[in-house]
């Protein structure tokens, strides 16, 4: 009898471990290990050759790190999961993976800074080109589309400004011209928003924020088809090497077990916060998805569970009061990153968007004025109350 699949719910606590196999281990085990032995030089050699299955040195594969690769894979939807040492790791391996020298890449208009850095420097070495679009209907898209564009490339929601591409829309675009479509998904988690299920091709994450959730691993993940996937195990991933280490693996496991009622939990308090913020004085804009005046709320409807647990709000004043706002807080944490139970706030111009020079910031949206908060896992009243204090304070 097949087993029936389970519910996303189910799936984040159960899929690819069975105890039955670890001694009857309730917890996957954490295999610590950097190498296999082998029997006999034969079995070393066939392993080699990939005549018999089994382990054969942890940068090829690990039985912890497959585990969190698995059930990766089962919650976007996709054939195989691969684990890197961290966001970027699974963002150059994939970019690079696809492309080659000449090639062309077609982004949305905004992106997490490293991978707009990283982006440069493909340029600058490697003569990859890209250009940025909304994506707001086909046409635009279609407009930019070369004889050598080899991917396109969506943040959806966009880092940190909280627009939103229409992951449907550039899926059909893409298959018209045989172009791969590659979804960061971190803002949302597979809890809120399955790219492959909108006919996108490969779907990434910074396991670093919502995967993990609890701020003490920094980590990627990728997940797509399964020729893909094998391709990049056995080249940007072997040779360049910046893969998942158990210990990282084994706290993602944890971690997710609880991701869908983290969400919950998240998403809750962002909504709560979006109608304090936007009702404020001293704050001239809120971006948030989940926004019902917002032009992208219709987007969120179809292709999100939830609004998320990013708001991004510009204040009325300068640099110099975004700052300012930010020290006033008192239990709120100024840090990067996001997807933590504690809630953080950043000032994305001079920290995540900071390599990202000002006239490209700007068409971003990410101006001086602009702050971006992780809701965390706390009471809302507590953090609107902490909000609250730091704005009269302006
Ligand atoms: N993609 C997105 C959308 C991100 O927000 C980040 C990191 C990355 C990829 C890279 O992941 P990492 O290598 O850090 O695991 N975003 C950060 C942020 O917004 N604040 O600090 C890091």
């Amino acid at each position: 009898m097949t087993e029936k699949r389970k519910r996303l719910e189910t799936t984040v606590i159960h899929e690819g471990y069975d105890a039955k196999e670890m001694l009857g281990s309730l917890t996957p085990p954490l295999f610590q290990t950097s190498t296999y032995t082998f029997d006999t030089a034969e079995q070393g050699e066939r392993r080699f050759a990939g005549e018999e299955e089994g382990y054969v040195y942890s940068r090829l594969g690990n039985p912890t790190v497959n585990i969190l690769e698995e059930r990766m894979a089962a919650l976007e939807g996709g054939e195989r999961g691969l684990a890197f040492a961290s966001g970027m790791a699974a963002v150059s391996a994939v970019l690079i993976a696809l492309t080659k020298s000449g090639d062309h890449i077609l982004c949305s208009s905004g992106l997490y800074g490293c991978t707009f850095g990283l982006l440069q420097m493909m340029e600058e070495k490697y003569q990859i080109t890209h250009d940025f679009s909304q994506m707001e209907s086909k046409e635009a898209i279609r407009e930019l589309i070369r004889p050598e564009t080899a991917c396109i490339y969506v943040e959806t929601p966009v880092n940190p400004t909280m627009k939103l591409i229409d992951l449907e829309l550039v899926a059909e675009v893409a298959r018209e011209y045989d172009i791969p479509v590659v979804v960061d998904n971190t803002f949302s988690s597979p809890y809120l928003q399955r790219p492959l299920e909108a006919g996108c091709d490969v779907v990434l994450h910074s396991a670093t924020k919502y995967i993990g959730g609890h701020g003490d691993v920094v980590a990627g993940v990728v997940v797509g088809k399964k020729d893909f996937l094998d391709g990049v195990a056995m080249t940007t991933q072997k040779d360049i090497g910046g893969i998942m280490s158990p210990m990282d693996a084994w706290l993602l496991i944890r971690g997710l077990k609880t991701l869908p009622i983290r969400l919950d939990r998240h998403c809750h308090n962002a909504a709560k916060l979006f109608e304090k913020l936007s009702k404020h004085p001293k704050i001239a804009h809120v971006y948030y998805p989940g926004d019902e005046d917002h032009p992208d709320y219709p987007i969120m409807q179809r292709q999100m569970k939830h609004g998320g647990g990013l708001i991004a709000f510009e204040i009325n004043g300068s640099k110099q009061d975004a700052q300012r706002l930010l020290n006033h807080l008192s239990f709120i944490k100024i840090a990067v990153s996001l997807g933590d139970a504690e809630t953080l706030i950043q000032h994305p111009a001079t920290m995540t968007h900071a390599v990202v020079p000002p006239d490209a910031r700007k068409e971003m949206g990410v101006t001086d004025q602009l702050i971006r908060l992780s809701a965390g896992l706390e009471a809302w009243e507590d953090i609107w109350e902490d909000l609250e204090q730091a704005l009269d304070r302006l």
